[in-house]
């Protein structure tokens, strides 16, 4: 035994040396624009580094910071700034003394394949349905888990659905790595991938290849709807309560669904984190989902209803904290502090309904902000009170929005700027999906970002991606199939039974977890107890290695938002901000008045005549219409264009023109303000402002037809042949 154990030690020894000694970084890579940091570990000789490209020639020199401890894994480590460096291209780092780093990219769409590859996961895990080779590929496989008549538990037995009775509740997405469905879960995942949609719509505007896609409904709300449409059937009709899981009784084995055992499944219990969740994750649904009326007709009034429905059973029951009855083993998601679910129920009622009972709700559970987990979601309610802040009821205090997001990110900031690693997480923080924390960590300091554009949130948000993306002690790049290396064993049961080498794509793994509760499980061990390295890629590893829809989220989000809030160059399209506001100064007018309108509209048909182009016209005063055309041809939507990029320059006293610019140069989304709903409002370009000397903002004249640059050209030149400003 003694013998045998030394060559054991060398070896466990010989893993941990190589990963330490290895440069660490995101694997995938960095917008132009973004932070760029890599961590040296020891060993390295000198201060410098390089970046050098595919030909191995230096592009980028710089001295490495200080030598930093970061507690969780006990190093001490150097970090490599080299975000000075935009130009597009493959690069790896070089420091003497160690080998070089796996390649990264810098380039516009670094995050395009990972998070089209983190949304189709959800894809993947669909119950009920095959997994079609058009989009699954090597991973197609047949459909399990049909869930078409499922037996109320004796746990959720009621006068009107006894013990025994069949319900169906088909669709939704399997957990995780093992095929059962549960509430609470899937209302932050879910709530999760529609805030990326909400916030960063630009994000999801192509396919990623689902059954759905081209049906004119962006991918991520048909993947969305998947998991809804499930979780309605979760409700009891009878009393608005909602079961808090759909599951087999123990775990199935390591099998394909299809081959999983024909034993019944059933709806267990109701709770109130479960009603609440679903109070939450409805109402959000029925407002991201209100615009798709057409598609999906009454499903958004469907969804509001069936929350305020859990809401008030959740009121008559706030106590009924789950536990997995005795002859069920399968995954608990059991919390006894129900506060904060109340608190992110009553925020998206309050802002679907405006009612004072949720107002109230509000100020009753409200407390300082913490990281959101799947037993944690005050921070969601959060969330979304600063998306919808201009819209909220006047009884809810707009500024503690900001106070409340700020006070969380500041201190996220500070310990990732003080963190060896650079990243914002702690030791405290290595959890049961520690990758998925140090995701939603980046998820917060975003929040605070869009509302006051601190720099350093946004570089530590960035950190935390480049963190499950490389740059952590591991080296791993904690998604499948994406990175140089990436982790390859899941514990995922599709995964695991496939027969295909390569694990199901997209994956986000569970991470780093020192609580080791599966070490009984597995036949490996664990090559460290420290928070950081409390990890192995082994199938057996449910406690560090196995995937989640909620741990999935965030990534899905991050992506996203990093994607679009990073600063962009200035692309040529765009037109800086003093020439625009300079025209607007130029541009004004001694009187406004109904013969003036007729002659700025009579000149912008003919020049759009001249030119063969279809647009619609109108010029207002104050509420009242003065000039309205639209030429032969032109589309009745061309009106609903004009009536958004109005109420924009109302608004904001610019032309839409410079508002599009204003919020693209930001590295903003034109078709998501923040606290605008853009039902009502097209930060496009061909609304401008009829300002009167001495008397301000009296009216606008608008063009819609064109791209929005056009329109604004358009209506610029009709304004300058009035004027007689040269063009
Ligand atoms: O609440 C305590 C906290 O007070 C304490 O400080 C902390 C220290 O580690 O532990 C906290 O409890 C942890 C709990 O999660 C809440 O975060 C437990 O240790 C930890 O074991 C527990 O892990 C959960 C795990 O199920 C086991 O129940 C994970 O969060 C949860 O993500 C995971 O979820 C499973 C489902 O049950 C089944 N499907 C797969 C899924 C992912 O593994
Ligand atoms: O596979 C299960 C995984 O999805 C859960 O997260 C985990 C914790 O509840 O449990 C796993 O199932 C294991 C069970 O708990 C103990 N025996 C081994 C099972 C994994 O093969």
């Amino acid at each position: 035994m003694r013998r045998l154990s030394i060559p054991l030690l060398f070896l466990a020894a010989g893993t941990a040396a190589a990963q330490s000694s290895t440069i660490k970084l995101n694997q995938v890579g960095f917008l132009p624009q973004a932070h760029k940091l890599a961590v040296v570990p020891q060993g390295a000789s000198g201060t410098r580094f390089e970046v050098v490209g595919a030909d191995g020639k230096t592009v980028f020199e710089g001295a490495l910071g200080a030598p930093g401890r970061w507690e969780p894994s006990g190093e001490t480590v150097r970090v490599a700034d080299f975000s000075a460096l935009a130009q597009p291209g493959t690069y790896r780092l070089k420091v003497a003394g160690l080998a070089l780093s796996d390649p990264f990219a810098i380039k516009p769409d670094a995050y395009r394949a990972l998070g089209d590859a983190a949304l189709k996961a959800y894809y993947f895990n669909r119950s009920g349905i095959g997994i079609d080779a058009r989009y699954g590929g090597a991973w197609a496989r047949a459909a399990g888990h049909p869930d078409d008549k499922v037996l109320v538990h004796v746990s959720a037995a009621s006068r009107a659905r006894p013990q025994g009775t069949v319900i169906a509740s088909p669709k939704g997405w399997y957990d995780a790595g093992d095929y059962n469905k549960y509430v609470v879960n899937s209302g932050i995942s879910t709530y999760t991938l529609l805030a990326a949609f909400e916030h960063y719509p630009g994000a999801f505007k192509h396919d990623v290849g689902i059954p759905e896609s081209g049906n004119g409904v962006p991918d991520i709300l048909d993947e969305a709807l998947w998991n809804l449409e499930w979780m309605l059937t979760m409700q009891d009709p009878n009393d608005g309560g909602v079961y808090h899981k759909l599951t087999n009784l123990r775990f199935d084995g390591t099998v394909m669904p299809h081959e999983a055992n024909r034993t019944p499944r059933y709806v267990v219990a109701k709770s109130t984190a479960a009603a609440l969740d679903f109070a939450a994750t409805m109402a959000a649904a029925g407002r991201v989902l209100a615009p798709y009326e057409k598609q999906w007709p009454g499903m958004a009034a469907r969804m509001l209803a069936a929350a305020e429905g859990a809401w008030r059973w959740a009121e008559a029951n706030p106590k009924a904290v789950f536990k997995n009855p005795a002859d069920v083993k399968t995954g608990e998601y059991g919390d006894d502090q129900l506060d904060d679910e109340f608190f992110w129920a009553a925020a998206e009622l309050f802002i679907a309904t405006g009612k004072d009972a949720y107002s109230q709700a509000l100020r009753k559970y409200d407390a300082p902000l913490t990281t959101p987990s799947w037993g944690n979601v005050r921070a969601l309610g959060w969330i979304s009170l600063a998306q919808a802040r201009e819209r909220l009821a006047p009884s809810f205090d707009r500024a503690r929005i900001e106070a409340r997001l700020d006070g969380l990110a500041a201190q996220l900031a500070e310990t990732s700027r003080n963190a060896g690693y650079r990243v914002p997480m702690a030791s405290k923080d290595f959890v049961w999906g520690s990758n998925a924390m140090i995701l939603n960590q980046a998820m917060m300091l975003l929040q605070a970002y869009r509302l006051n554009r601190k720099p350093d949130y946004l570089a530590a948000a960035q950190s935390g991606l480049d963190y499950v993306l490389g740059r952590n002690a591991t080296g791993y790049a904690f998604v499948t199939g994406i990175g140089a290396r990436p982790f390859l064993h899941p514990h995922h049961r599709p995964s695991m039974a496939d027969g295909v080498a390569a694990p199901v794509p997209g994956w986000l793994a569970g991470g780093p977890n020192p609580g080791q509760q599966d070490k009984k499980d597995c036949p490996a061990p664990y090559p460290s107890t420290r928070p950081a390295l409390s990890y192995i890629d082994h199938d057996c590893s449910y406690a560090a290695n196995e995937v989640a829809i909620n741990w999935n989220a965030p990534l899905v989000y991050v992506t996203a938002a990093l994607s679009t809030l990073t600063p962009r160059p200035m692309d040529k399209d765009l037109v800086a901000l003093d020439l625009l506001a300079r025209e607007e100064q130029q541009l004004q007018f001694e009187r406004f008045d109904q013969s003036i309108a007729d002659a700025i509209g009579a000149k912008i048909v003919e020049r759009a005549r001249n030119k063969r182009q279809t647009v619609t016209v109108q010029i207002k005063q104050g509420e009242t219409v003065l000039f309205t055309q639209a030429m032969p041809g032109a589309s009745p939507d061309h009106l609903d264009w004009i009536r958004r990029k109005n109420n924009l320059v109302k608004r904001t006293g610019h032309s839409s023109f410079y508002t599009h610019n204003e919020v693209r140069q930001g590295g903003g989304d034109h078709d998501a303000l923040p606290g605008l709903d853009m039902r009502d409002y097209a930060a496009h370009g061909g609304a401008f402002p009829v300002v009167v000397r001495g008397q301000g903002l009296v009216g606008t004249v608008t063009v819609s037809g064109l791209p929005g640059a056009d329109d604004h050209a358009l209506a610029v030149a009709g304004v300058k042949d009035y004027l007689g400003v040269q063009p």
